[in-house]
């Protein structure tokens, strides 16, 4: 042990939230600190709670570890420090941390759920006055909503969540939100505004823009605690309309804002059910950034269009409204016309309904009052321009802020290079998942705003790097596992509001349970796993994953599709493992195949490929959590399918059926080809995408693995080429064309400038994995979660002469920083305290590096 003092842990979080969290749900959380700069590991620690000392505890673990104490009460705020054992002596006490927990007991709410008085549908102002005999020092407000709420005490805000209660599957989860309210309330009478909308709860939703997904009535629940004193939400509540008339997240929201409410009605009591209330394990949606717009044109006397520069997810907060009653109508696109005009053509979706409006229109009347301000925070857009109808001035930079709303995830990680088009790249996809992050992973931010499974199956490796995704994946897990059917079918989209208008079967029922999509349910977890190391994720997600593989395997034993049964009436043995029949949106999206028939057509070869997959990490997951007799199961399933797999797909010559890049692809990524096939199979892939002169042929779920694959197997050159591929289809052909998100489609912007399908889709993105993995080189390992022990090995390539990725695992930051310089390629490596990392130079130096910074040097070979 050394004689100076180490400096203390640091980075204090719980669960997978920071320090000062408001509104734990958790009795027991774990906790997780950070050792001192240089620890090699920690031999034991101690944690104090409100000051008393626990006994210490003998362990290496400083990442999620068991609360320590007694279970935390209702409404019970605790600070915590830590203390760590480490070869460097022992640590003095950290800087404290402190969280709150919610109202954890049902029996501890007084309040009732009130609803508006609605004789016309749409938004509502809910009120009551109340007095306090004395200012307290210590006000809590909890609050939650059927519908989206937004409050004032005295006139002033209360916090600074945006769409509050969130989205979740409201049936099983509704989230209440703390506010610390002492600023806000005074001695005597007092007054608490509630505004009320649509919101999720009734609100339109998805592909259909079906509405009352939830209910058809909005409602309200809140308590304040001022000291002793408790004032809740009951029959002393009015209701009235206010400025906002209505509001929906996808059509917009209009407001007059000469219509101050004046006729208060009583509210009605609900017989609400508490059942479901509950405090989020993610961070909540906040107005995160404020953009200046680039610019603001004029393509017709009466249009105005403000450029924000960028497509981001959010609203505009505009300052100039104009003379009272100045009727401004707000139309919000991801691209212009010819003219210079906003367009949502492309975004309008075709539907069994007919062709939908878009909606993102917003319509404001002013009041002429001075420091009147439109900021729509009842609803939320997918938007770069907006349209301005009916402003009798010339609007500036100066009158329009737009307003980045998402989920408030902390930032991880970071990526550059010297190639200036990669770092755009880089960019735009982190935009996109800025984009669709807004409560759930989403698909796109405007036609359906739905949390597509199958998106986030592909997009959340690379969203792990770039922030903390943990606690806003483990809840839409919580939620996707609550929509999963009886027999283990994963639905499209989670949470899924339609289930419920559409009665939960029929068409929607018959469009269910995508290989690619529903797999999520086991490949999300596994991704959390490897990032963040929560084992209670796997734990959590194991009855669903479980369920969900044995429905794909009872599918393939139980189901054909009708061209293989008409081609082979009498079914070969390998069919019980081949999983081709069911609703599947196969690779999705290809280029060139816009217009076949995805739902006749025959997937068995990418849901086989995915059920031997998911069922290979089933068996892994198993093996984590101690289930012996399940980890042999799901090895038998796996290797049954892939045999399948073989005896269907792989032709004679070793050819792939189908032909396709992804084929190709999935056989390595996945690998479904025996090992001795695998040069031939990259050899073949390589062969197409020659064929396709040197272009990708990917679409959704094959697009990660193209350019890994291709590296894996030595051939580094070409996958450096599609990555620098500028001619359609390829990534940078969306950056040279001026995309500022991910496209939807390869050609979102074709050669004429046209838009087509959603700009702002992440998957395709997805691509930037690669450039964290391989080309920064900073790669997490399956057998030593959250980067305990991790691997960095840049692959230079094509003429990037440096590159640099940083990313803040659960155990502290971790850097590659690579460059080469004539003869020389040097690599600097920061590895955090108690982690280790395996070093492998672009010659195949393999070295290993403990905490802190060391340099490399080997030859560049260039
Ligand atoms: C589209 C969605 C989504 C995709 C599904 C299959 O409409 O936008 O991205 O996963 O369909």
């Amino acid at each position: 042990m050394s004689e100076t003092t180490p400096p203390p842990a640091a980075g204090l979080r719980v669960e997978h939230l920071t320090d000062s969290v408001l509104g734990l749900g958790v009795a027991k959380p774990r906790l997780s600190w950070r050792l001192p700069p240089g620890a090699l590991s920690q031999t034991a620690y101690a944690i104090a709670i409100d000051g008393r000392d626990m006994p210490p505890v003998e362990s290496s673990e400083c990442v999620l570890v068991p609360w320590p104490g007694n279970p935390v009460g209702s409404r019970t705020r605790v600070q915590w420090q830590v203390k760590v054992w480490t070869e460097l002596g022992e640590s003095p006490w950290s800087e404290p941390a402190w969280f709150e927990t919610g109202l954890l007991e049902p029996g501890h709410w007084t309040a009732r759920w009130i609803e508006p008085e609605e004789t016309e549908r749409g938004s509502h102002v809910l009120r009551r006055t109340f007095t306090l005999d004395e200012h307290p020092d210590n006000a809590r407000l909890y609050a939650t909503a059927h519908g989206i709420y937004e409050m004032c005490l005295n006139g002033r805000r209360v916090g600074d969540i945006e769409l509050a209660p969130g989205f979740t599957s409201y049936p099983t989860t509704l989230h209440v939100q703390v506010y610390d309210v002492s600023e806000l309330l005074s001695q005597g009478e007092n007054e608490w505004d509630v505004v009320l909308s649509d919101g999720w709860h009734r609100g339109r939703f998805g592909f259909m823009q079906l509405p009352d997904g939830y209910g058809t009535t909005l409602g309200f629940l809140g308590q304040l605690h001022a000291a002793d004193t408790v004032v809740a939400t009951g029959p002393e509540w009015r209701s009235a309309s206010g400025p906002v008339v209505t509001a929906d997240l996808m059509a917009g929201q209009f407001e007059d804002h000469r219509r101050q409410p004046t006729t208060w009605h009583p509210v009605s009591l609900a017989e609400g059910n508490l059942g479901p209330l509950g405090y989020s394990p993610a961070p909540p949606t906040r107005s995160v950034q404020a953009l200046r717009p680039v610019a603001v044109t004029r393509p017709a006397p009466d249009r105005q269009v403000v450029d924000l520069g960028r497509n981001i997810n959010g609203w505009i907060r505009l300052t100039s409204l104009g003379p009272a009653g100045t009727d401004l109508r707000l139309v919000h696109g991801e691209a212009l016309d010819a003219t210079g005009d906003v367009t949502q053509d492309h975004l309008a979706a075709d539907t069994p309904l007919g062709r939908l409006p878009v909606g993102m229109t917003d319509r404001v009347i002013a009041a002429g009052t001075p420091g009147e301000v439109f900021e729509p925070r009842h609803t939320t857009h997918g938007f770069r321009y907006v349209r301005i109808e009916g402003h009798p001035d010339r609007l500036t930079p100066d009158d329009v802020t737009g307003v980045v709303v998402h989920t408030d995830l902390r930032r991880t990680g970071w990526f550059r290079c010297s190639d200036e088009r990669l770092n755009k790249l880089h960019e735009i996809a982190e935009w996109s998942f800025r984009g669709n992050a807004c409560e759930i992973p989403t698909d796109c931010p405007h036609r359906e705003r739905a949390g597509w499974t199958g998106d986030w199956q592909v997009f959340a490796p690379a969203a792990a790097f770039l922030y903390d995704v943990a606690g806003f994946s483990l809840k839409w897990l919580r939620d996707l596992a609550a929509e999963q059917l009886e027999d283990g079918c994963v639905t499209g989209i989670v949470p899924d509001p339609l289930r419920r208008r559409t009665g939960g079967t029929g068409r929607w029922r018959d469009t269910q349970g995508s290989a690619g999509w529903g797999d999520a349910v086991v490949i999300v977890p596994w991704t959390l796993w490897r990032s963040y190391a929560d084992i209670g994720v796997l734990r959590e997600m194991w009855p669903s994953i479980t369920a969900w593989i044995d429905y794909a395997a009872e599918t393939a034993r139980t189901r054909r599709h009708p061209d293989r049964a008409a081609a082979r009436p009498v079914p070969a043995p390998h069919e019980h493992y081949l999983w081709d029949a069911g609703y599947h949106w196969g690779e999705w999206l290809e280029p060139g195949t816009a217009g076949e028939d995805f739902r006749t057509a025959d997937h068995g070869a990418v849901a086989t490929a995915y059920l031997h997959h998911s069922a290979q990490l089933a068996a892994r997951i198993a093996e984590v959590l101690g289930h012996e007799a399940d980890a042999a199961r799901f090895a038998a399933l796996a290797a049954n399918a892939r045999a399948a797999w073989q005896a269907e797909f792989i032709g004679e010559d070793d050819k792939l059926t189908p032909e396709t890049q992804a084929t190709y692809v999935r056989a390595l990524a996945f690998r479904l080809v025996p090992d001795e096939s695998r040069d031939a199979t990259a050899a073949r892939l390589v062969e197409l995408v020659r064929k396709a002169d040197t272009h990708l042929g990917t679409g959704f779920l094959a697009t990660p693995y193209l350019l890994p694959v291709l590296a894996d197997a030595g051939r580094l050159d070409v996958a450096y080429e599609l990555l620098l591929q500028d001619t359609a289809p390829s990534w940078l052909t969306m950056v040279e064309r001026g995309a500022t998100t991910i496209w939807e489609s390869w050609d979102g912007i074709d050669a004429d400038g046209v838009p087509h399908a959603s700009l702002n889709h992440y998957s395709k993105g997805a691509v930037i994995s690669f450039l964290h993995e391989y080309v920064a080189g900073i790669r997490a390992l399956d057998d030593h979660p959250g980067y305990r022990r991790f691997r960095v090995a840049p692959h230079p390539g094509a003429d990037l002469t440096w590159a640099e990725g940083v990313h803040d695992s659960p155990y502290g930051r971790i850097e590659s920083a690579w460059r080469i310089k004539g003869d020389d390629f040097d690599l600097t490596v920061t590895v955090p305290p108690g982690t280790t990392a395996e070093v492998v130079l672009p010659d195949g130096t393999t070295s290993d590096q403990g905490p802190g910074t060391m340099s490399y040097r080997c030859r560049s070979g260039r």
